[in-house]
């Protein structure tokens, strides 16, 4: 990109200043929340690229509430969020990861909208070893029919069907946020020479299919036969396996190659193991913003109607043609 060429880029800021503009309804807070998103995001990801110097690799040696081991780098983000994220005024409450208990951080009386919900640093167990790893969030409305004495967490409880936005940003060999507004899908590089996020790629489509399945094989004794009997069918029609272990990284190659992405239940997770509200729901929102669909192998994911802050879920996600054709496997 020569000077010229730079005075003509799209921020991330101009760009959700600019899909405001077309909801009548839309408020600068919900601009200035995505704001809180993209700084902490570019704080995380100069802490990712100096892990190896900086001392922020390994564990702390707690565990969080999914029972795993807390890495230092999960701490990092994590309160790096929630620090950029709890001083915008319209956000009421925050769900991470690596909390049990959501943080309310307004009245319920007060007029406050949002509540974001996020997985600070997905993949973490690829900290280590130089692997991609990402933040993923998503933005839900304040539910207008909970009454002020009811528990707060009801908020965070909705079906994901109800998002205002969702998106995640990858720790590659360059960083990429993706995100979603319910208008299309719309990507941008973080350009490190000027620190802002560079529209890249407008109304992302994931192709129709793509022969590509990414699923974590070793476990596939203990998936479901229509899961078994699949994977046995891709194979003999020549199909290719990719499974790096980050989510983020998993889906961000799925979005734009196409495939299907697999996380059944399993013995180890009888209920899956990726977590719906903040890494299923935003995934399946943007795949879905990008004409894809996700599933839960029974049902749409985003129709799941949450009972607790940490469920799991088991999830099938990418290509349309490829998600219909898992699907007829277990219903079959
Ligand atoms: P991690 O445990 O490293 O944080 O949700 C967590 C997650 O990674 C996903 O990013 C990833 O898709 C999945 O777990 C990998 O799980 P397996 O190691 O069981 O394949």
């Amino acid at each position: 990109m020569n000077l010229d060429s730079l005075s003509q880029i799209t921020t991330v800021q101009q760009h959700i200043l600019e899909q405001q503009g077309t909801h009548p309804t839309a408020t600068g807070a919900f601009s200035w929340l995505l704001s809180g998103m993209t700084l902490a995001t570019k704080i995380i990801e100069s802490q990712v690229r100096r892990a190896g110097v900086l001392d922020v690799l390994g564990e702390t040696g707690d565990e969080n509430v999914q029972g795993e081991q807390v890495k230092k780098l999960d701490i990092i983000a994590n309160n790096t969020l929630m620090r950029c994220l709890g001083y915008r005024e319209d956000v009421g409450i925050l769900v991470s990861e690596e909390e049990e208990e959501p943080r309310v951080l307004k009245a319920p009386t007060g007029d406050w909208k949002y509540v974001v919900l996020f997985d600070p640093l997905d993949g973490s167990s690829n900290i280590d070893v130089n692997v991609n790893v990402g933040t993923i969030f998503s933005v839900l409305q304040r539910r207008h029919d909970l009454a002020y004495d009811q528990d707060q967490l009801h908020h965070a409880l909705q079906p994901g069907y109800k998002q205002l936005a969702a998106g995640y940003v990858v720790y590659g060999s360059s960083t990429v946020m993706a995100y979603s507004t319910g208008e299309g899908v719309h990507m941008f590089t973080l350009m490190p020479e000027i620190g802002a996020y560079v529209l890249s790629q407008e109304h992302v489509k994931v192709p129709d299919e793509g022969k590509t399945y990414s699923v974590n094989e070793a476990y596939v004794k203990t998936f479901g036969d229509g899961y078994q009997t699949y994977l046995n069918q891709a194979k003999d029609e020549g199909y290719s396996q990719r499974y790096i272990g980050s989510l983020v990284a998993d889906f961000h190659r799925i979005l734009l190659r196409g495939g299907v992405f697999l996380y059944p239940e399993t013995k180890q997770s009888p209920n899956g193991k990726l977590r719906l509200l903040y890494e299923a729901n935003p995934m399946a929102f943007l795949i879905e913003q990008a004409g894809g669909l996700a599933t839960d192998g029974k049902m749409r994911v985003m129709d799941k109607m949450p009972q607790s802050l940490h469920e799991r879920t088991p999830l099938v996600l990418g290509s349309k043609k490829e998600v219909e054709k898992v699907q007829k496997h277990l219903v079959d």
